[in-house]
């Protein structure tokens, strides 16, 4: 079968091609970590301004591995993004992505950066990305130190990862690991001065691609396309609309503050994930839309958002908070997509203090008993003490701190010490009482 890419881009029946040409696109982006999200999300934003403006394409790199270059690459940087579940519109071949190399290739991100015609980094690299000893900080430092050097001018840098304040947690990352860097001083001043760091809230549920999706794509759109990725039809981003050098006029939503959408989508939307994630697995549960047909834990993500999270946020003007809490249990019960459990459950260590901890330090020092979110850690407590091998960067200390437990008090306590504090005796008893009873039930 043909294989997708520029020559076979105007045979194609029955779904969207870009509006432009891609040959004719300029990069002005580069992205760090061109993972599936990123193809399904900013991506596809940026594929519909290109044809006004075609300055934007972007110029990708993964984030150490050459399989996703490997994919695009021969086909000319080309994908299709095909959306399943309710309101899934016809396959869409995206152009945006201009070029795509790892980080060894051609000087790497670093001399991309340093490109005049290059005015925004964005970056998905997971929460792994942001810790000590991952690369994306140092690729991002030395291409701001390149450009300083090149007088290129300002430029913004978009993290869309699924942190608090990404912006403000980047732009700290980046001072941090300048003051290493030869002529420290005078490249933070040229950061202070001119570059940029907003902060978005990203949303879009994006299922790892299987090997059937590919197979699916190929039946749809008559080529082969090995850069293929499913997504469901929901999309959201939502920007903090300050950046240094201009930005694409992507269909998102534009604020100065973001950090209320922020809250909501990490305490509402991926606490009930993670919730689903490892109560579902436990209970057998291979996908997140099988773990909402089990009455008891579709209750308890619901309960989750409204009796734990939704007391604890403060909403935007206008918000339509129960409007928000149904679409995302909606969006979680749609089988089509066939996230898996096991997927969301990967570096749970990273991703629990981000979308739980706050939650249940909130309800705690406000007297109440957040009963939800500590069934939806000690469920991750479970999770890795009884599953070989964990996905997690902690996986080594937590098989340690794991090993061998015989109550549940030994299996918490360990545990509790590599989490960040929830200085709350009431909490490690709610984690005793749950893990009891997950023990007892994973058991039985
Ligand atoms: C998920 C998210 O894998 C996970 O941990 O909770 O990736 C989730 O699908 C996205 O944030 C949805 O926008």
């Amino acid at each position: 079968m043909t294989r997708l890419g520029l020559p076979a881009l105007s045979s194609l029946d029955g779904v969207r091609r870009p509006a432009y040409d891609p040959a004719g696109v300029q990069v002005g982006i580069v992205h760090l970590g061109v993972g599936a999200f990123h193809r399904a999300h900013q991506a596809v934003y940026t594929d519909t301004v290109l044809a006004a403006d075609p300055t934007w394409g972007i110029s990708g790199f993964t984030q150490r591995s050459a399989t996703v270059r490997d994919q695009l690459a021969p086909q000319d940087g080309l994908y299709t993004v095909l959306e399943r579940g309710a309101g899934a519109a016809p396959p869409r071949v995206i152009g945006a992505l201009r070029e795509i190399r790892t980080p060894d290739e051609d000087g790497g991100p670093a001399a991309r950066i340093a490109d005049p015609r290059v005015r925004l980094v964005t970056l998905t690299v997971t929460e792994k990305g942001y810790r000590p000893g991952a690369p994306t900080v140092g690729h991002l430092v030395a291409g701001l130190a390149a450009r300083r050097r090149a007088d290129a001018g300002p430029i913004s840098v978009l993290s869309c990862d699924n942190l608090t304040a990404n912006g403000p947690t980047l732009r700290m990352l980046v001072a941090r690991h300048c003051a290493g860097s030869p002529d420290a001083d005078r490249l933070l001043d040229w950061i202070t001065e001119s570059v940029a760091f907003p902060s978005c809230v990203v949303d879009r549920i994006v299922p790892a691609t299987t090997a059937a999706d590919r197979d699916a794509v190929a039946a749809a759109i008559g080529v082969r396309d090995e850069g293929a990725v499913v997504a469901e039809p929901f999309s959201q981003w939502v920007i903090e609309d300050s950046f240094a050098a201009g930005r694409p006029a992507w269909d998102a939503t534009y604020t100065t503050d973001v950090a209320p959408y922020e809250a909501a989508k990490l305490r509402l939307l991926n606490a009930t994930h993670s919730l689903l994630a490892y109560t579902g697995a436990l209970a057998g549960h291979e996908t997140i839309a099988a773990a909402m047909t089990d009455p008891a834990l579709a209750e308890a993500a619901h309960r989750l958002m409204t009796e734990d999270a939704a007391p604890t946020l403060t909403l935007p003007d206008g918000f339509d908070l129960a409007g928000y809490q149904d679409a995302i249990l909606r969006r979680f019960a749609d089988p089509a997509l066939g996230h898996r459990t096991a997927q969301v459950a990967a570096d749970g260590s990273l991703k629990l203090p981000i979308r739980l901890l706050g939650t249940a330090r909130d309800r705690l020092a406000a007297g109440a008993t957040p009963q939800w979110t500590a069934l939806a850690v000690a469920a991750w407590m479970v999770y890795v003490a009884t599953r070989r091998p964990v996905d997690d960067p902690l996986a080594g200390k937590l098989a340690a701190a794991t090993a061998g437990f015989t109550t549940p008090a030994s299996l918490v306590d360990p545990l509790l010490d590599l989490l960040p504090p929830v200085p709350y005796p009431v909490w490690r008893d709610l984690l005793v009482a749950h893990t009891a009873r997950l023990l007892h039930d994973t058991r039985t």
